[in-house]
């Protein structure tokens, strides 16, 4: 038996287990007598944790001692995944957890499986915060992450007969021991109320309901880095001064509780239905409920960082403290910093907003109408009263500057103002509010912040031409290749004779020199099969089919949306398929043999996503049971897609589709996690698939499409009934409708694809239209797979030309370009 010992912090695998072996007897939460994965899981996160606490701290009192310039993005969306590999990655002990574990009888890769995922999350928009905090850390910045503790986050998928089933996902079932209860750091948030004018003529937002925010902080380590920052997540409480004993002891159990019901209600859920009344209040609330407690934190720390009482100007505040918004979630930011330098320090309008949009900046992820948030001013009147006033305020000066500097924009003024008084249905404009309240606007690729300036923010340009930049998403290079593929990666590293890559990853260019060299190509085929094998594995494990891992591997995953076109893909599939059936045996074994892997989440109100996975499922159940062609053709669908089963898929992958509607992808960050892989890229000139075709060459990206600026005038042709159906399309259709994928009622679906004009109908989203298109660069697809060498070949050059997605290159260039901050490292 290894001694149990608390000194967590040698590196050597024998203290290592000793501590691990200290954490599992002294735990309260299992029983000492077992040490099976689950225990060993919870006992090395506990161990793993006492090594971040250390950095940590030290990187707190760091930065209290230094006060810098400090970053604070605010997200209703983290995608952490798991994160004992990426700790004991970043923390350069591996090999060392490795080896303790063997010691203690348990194998590190089975215990990491323990592990649920923290997907407080939905998608792209979500990860993206949490490729950026890992940067944050990895480049030294002081920053915070500040977002909600929901208790359920991303709902789990089950795939039954009907298609798509949601349950909740409770990812704090056990408990999670990354975080870290914070009894000290509590603040107060309002709703309700109304507001009084006070004595000395300043107002005040008073009564309502008051629920407290008690801080829970993830630490967040660098990559072989000290600094340690923090992920701090709110969660919502009542006071014991909101409990009514009396009520409850009289039997009133409802109504003594009745503001800890409202508590527990704000994060129970990531994006609860919004179709009811009482959903959009809650959602609302969720929102303001971030942004209160975020700003009374960071200006608590300002306080506290100068020193106390009178000893800091507020003119100071934006040089120490930069917010940046991710999307127009956190909005209430805006007016809430107003509403606490005016109301409680007592600036005045003008000085509170030259300290506000010194502060905020604003990231915009997406350009979807349906996407741009809309508040109801009716429910804002109630919910926040105060803040619509200072809405309303913004609403007029913008309108009075405009009046007599740009009387030019006078007509356009019903859609650049805050407010949209229509008076059937007076709303909000959250962006807008954005967009004339902070100081940077940034789009999330070259193409979609193009388009902002030329669209969507056209107007708003030509008033303040400086404040809209671009800043290209970016993955972080750690969890997405160096923990996630180990073999790929220490064939780069070998290559380039430095693992220095891993924190700048540009050095990956060093490879496009080898692309050619047969041993690389060799050594990379083996690594890739290895991947593909495991995927293999994974797929048998959780959907009962087998693959072949010699088949081309072609996967699609991300949300699933009409705009993404997972129809465009599915329908290409079953066209394969019907070919594959008239052909004869001799004809099929000239074909490249293909495993087509989609996965992904359908909103749970989102019928025609609903539709599509259930038609994946259904093509899938009907191909892989067909012996004619289940060698030449396998169709998954991947079940309850996330981060985890992403780090599984992509080192797998050889061929990914990127195939949204051109001018529809704001950007796309799982191109970039499948270029870096080594796989190659079927895909529209879309978001970030523009800068990825740039940086690999055209030669080594599949490419087809309409183009952005083409989209327009074809929805208009069509509306004009000019379109005329590939007859390969027409096809795949009829085959659907003729009940060869089984009896479910496909007709809506497919009738979104006919008709001329209208979202969600008349092929809003192109895919007739790019039919043909797409089906030519699959069959280049299959030619080039034909061509083992020159497949490798295009693979390394896929790797070494990912250089620019690295989440630190656009760390560094919002650090530089929008926030003013240094770095700050821990020494
Ligand atoms: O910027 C991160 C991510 C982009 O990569 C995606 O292209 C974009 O769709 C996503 N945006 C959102 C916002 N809402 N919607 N849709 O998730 O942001």
């Amino acid at each position: 038996e290894v001694p149990a010992s608390a000194c967590p912090l040698a590196d050597e695998p024998s203290t290592i287990a000793s501590n691990i072996h200290y954490h599992a007897k002294y735990s309260p939460h299992f029983s000492p007598f077992k040490f099976e994965p689950e225990q060993a899981y919870y006992a090395t996160a506990e161990s793993v944790r006492d090594r971040l606490i250390q950095q940590w701290n030290e990187t707190y009192f760091h930065y209290h001692r230094t006060d810098p310039k400090q970053i604070y993005y605010l997200s209703m969306e983290y995608l952490q995944g798991r994160a004992l590999t990426n700790a004991i990655g970043n923390l350069d002990i591996h090999d060392a957890y490795g080896d303790a574990l063997k010691k203690l009888g348990h194998d590190l890769e089975e215990i990491v499986e323990q592990e649920k995922d923290a997907a407080l999350g939905n998608g792209g928009l979500g990860r993206l915060a949490s490729c950026f905090l890992d940067s944050m850390a990895t480049l030294n910045l002081p920053a915070w992450g500040y977002g909600l503790r929901y208790r359920y986050g991303l709902f789990k998928q089950r795939i039954t007969k009907d298609g798509q089933e949601e349950s909740a996902e409770d990812w704090l079932e056990k408990f999670s021991p990354w975080e870290i209860v914070r009894h000290d750091v509590v603040f107060p948030v309002r709703f309700f109320g109304h507001v009084e004018v006070t004595p000395n003529g300043s107002r005040k937002w008073v009564d309502g309901e008051v629920i407290q925010a008690l801080a829970y902080d993830v630490p967040i380590p660098g990559y072989k880095t000290k600094n340690t920052n923090s992920l701090r997540l709110w969660e919502a409480k009542a006071s014991s001064e909101d409990f009514n004993l009396f009520q409850f002891n009289d039997g009133q159990y409802e109504s003594a509780g009745q503001l800890h019901f409202q508590a527990e209600h704000i994060c129970a859920v990531l994006y609860p239905g919004d179709a009811t009344e009482s959903g959009k209040l809650l959602r609302l609330k969720q929102q303001f409920f971030l942004c209160s407690a975020s700003l009374q934190d960071i200006i608590f720390r300002f306080k506290e960082r100068k020193g106390g009482e009178g000893s800091w100007q507020w003119a100071d505040f934006p040089t120490k403290v930069a917010v940046q918004l991710n999307d127009t979630h956190p909005t209430l930011a805006i007016p809430e910093l107003m509403r606490l330098l005016m109301d409680d320090e007592g600036l005045g309008w003008d000085e509170a907003w030259d300290v506000m949009t010194r502060t905020i900046a604003y990231t915009n992820h997406t350009v979807l109408p349906e996407a741009l948030e809309k508040w109801s001013q009716a429910v804002m009147w109630k919910l926040l009263p105060r803040h619509m006033e200072i809405i309303e305020e913004v609403d007029k000066r913008f309108m009075e500057m405009v009046h007599t500097q740009r009387n030019d924009l006078e007509n356009k003024l019903s859609t650049l103002r805050i407010l949209d008084n229509n008076p059937q249905k007076p709303v909000v404009r959250m962006a807008n509010l954005c967009v004339v309240s902070g100081h940077t606007v940034n789009g999330v690729a070259q193409l979609h912040s193009d388009i902002l300036k030329s669209e969507l923010f056209a107007d708003y340009v030509s008033i303040w031409p400086s404040k809209f930049q671009n800043k290209t998403n970016g993955i972080t290079p750690r969890r997405w290749l160096r923990f996630c593929s180990p073999e790929l990666s220490g064939i780069i590293t070998k290559w380039l004779k430095t693992d220095q890559w891993v924190k700048n990853l540009d050095l990956l260019v060093g490879l496009r020199q080898f692309a050619d060299n047969a041993d690389l190509q060799d050594e990379w085929a083996s690594a890739k099969m290895a991947n593909k094998q495991r995927l293999a594995q994974y797929i048998l494990r959780v959907t009962g089919v087998s693959i072949d891992p010699n088949s081309l591997f072609d996967i699609q995953v991300k949300r699933i949306h009409e705009y993404k076109r997972q129809l465009l893909n599915i329908l290409g599939v079953i066209y394969r398929y019907k070919k594959l059936k008239e052909m004869s045996p001799e004809e099929r074994k000239k074909t490249t043999s293909r495993t087509v892997m989609i996965g992904g989440k359908a909103f749970a109100t989102y019928t025609n996503a609903k539709r599509i996975v259930k038609l994946v499922t259904d093509v899938g159940n009907v191909v892989n049971c067909d012996p004619e062609v289940n060698d030449y053709l396998k169709v998954i669908f991947v079940p309850n897609y996330n981060v985890s089963v992403a780090e599984m898929l992509i080192p797998g992958s050889e061929l990914s589709q990127h195939i949204s509607t051109a001018g529809m992808e704001a950007s796309g960050t799982s191109n970039m996690k499948f270029a870096l892989n080594g796989c190659l890229i079927i895909g529209t000139l879309d978001g970030a698939n523009v800068e990825i075709r740039e940086e690999i060459g055209e030669l080594n990206f599949f490419l087809f499409g309409a183009t952005a600026d083409e989209v327009p005038r074809l929805r208009k042709d069509r509306e004009n009934g000019l379109f005329k159906p590939d007859p390969r399309f027409e096809e795949a259709k009829q085959f659907i409708r003729s009940g060869a994928f089984g009896s479910y009622d496909y007709n809506p679906l497919l009738d979104s694809l006919e008709g001329n004009s209208g979202y969600g109908r008349g092929d809003y989203f192109l895919v007739g239209q790019d039919f043909p298109s797409y089906m030519e660069a699959q069959a280049r697809v299959d030619d080039a797979y034909k061509d083992r060498r020159r497949w490798l070949k295009m693979s390394i050059l896929s790797t070494a030309g990912s250089g620019k997605f690295s989440s630190d290159r656009t760390i560094a260039q919002y650090a530089n370009e929008i926030w003013n901050v240094e770095a700050c490292c821990v020494p």
